[in-house]
């Protein structure tokens, strides 16, 4: 079902500060930046490699304000890792496979999400404490 790790998502005070660390630390180049107002963020992408249909990034994320799901999670835990997403050929059908196996589904159906791709949520509780996103790229399962 997975094909790579899309994404790790991280959550920050301030995206410019945390773009130029990883960009300065770690080589690392943004390729994409959004503002995705339906998930209350500001994100960056920065691209590692490429792999099965699409590459892989570390994705930073600044919440647009605090009642919003980084904001939520900033004001509880602090920076850190928010989300690991993985690479699916087909969103739709991964979340009637995940669901029918009784994981709760944060998306019903799929949102726009990075790039043009289509992504959805599983509930953190249900998958060993770690939010999870599905991705489908752009030019997959069409
Ligand atoms: C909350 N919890 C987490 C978590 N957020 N655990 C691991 N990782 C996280 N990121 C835990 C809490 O500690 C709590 O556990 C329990 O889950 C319920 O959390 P809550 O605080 O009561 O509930 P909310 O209201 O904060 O909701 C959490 C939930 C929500 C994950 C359901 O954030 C959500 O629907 N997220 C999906 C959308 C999202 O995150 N969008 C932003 C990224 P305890 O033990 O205290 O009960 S958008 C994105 O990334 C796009 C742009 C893209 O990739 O393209």
């Amino acid at each position: 079902m997975f094909m790579r790790i899309d994404h790790v998502g991280i959550a920050c005070h301030d995206l410019e500060e945390k773009i130029a660390f990883f960009e300065r630390t770690f080589d690392l180049t943004v390729v994409a930046r959004e503002v995705n107002e339906e998930q209350g963020v500001k994100e960056a992408m920065l691209h590692i490699a490429d792999g099965e249909g699409g590459g892989s990034y570390i994705q930073l994320l600044e919440p647009l304000g605090p009642d919003t799901p980084v904001g939520k999670f900033l004001a509880k835990r602090g920076e850190g890792v928010h989300h690991v997403a993985f690479g699916v050929p087909d969103v739709a059908r991964a979340l009637e496979e995940i669901g029918g196996k009784g994981i709760r589904l944060l998306d019903e159906k799929p949102r726009h999400g990075s790039m043009g791709s289509s992504i959805a949520f599983l509930h953190p509780k249900d998958v060993g404490g770690m939010l999870t996103e599905l991705v489908q790229a752009p030019d997959q399962g069409q």
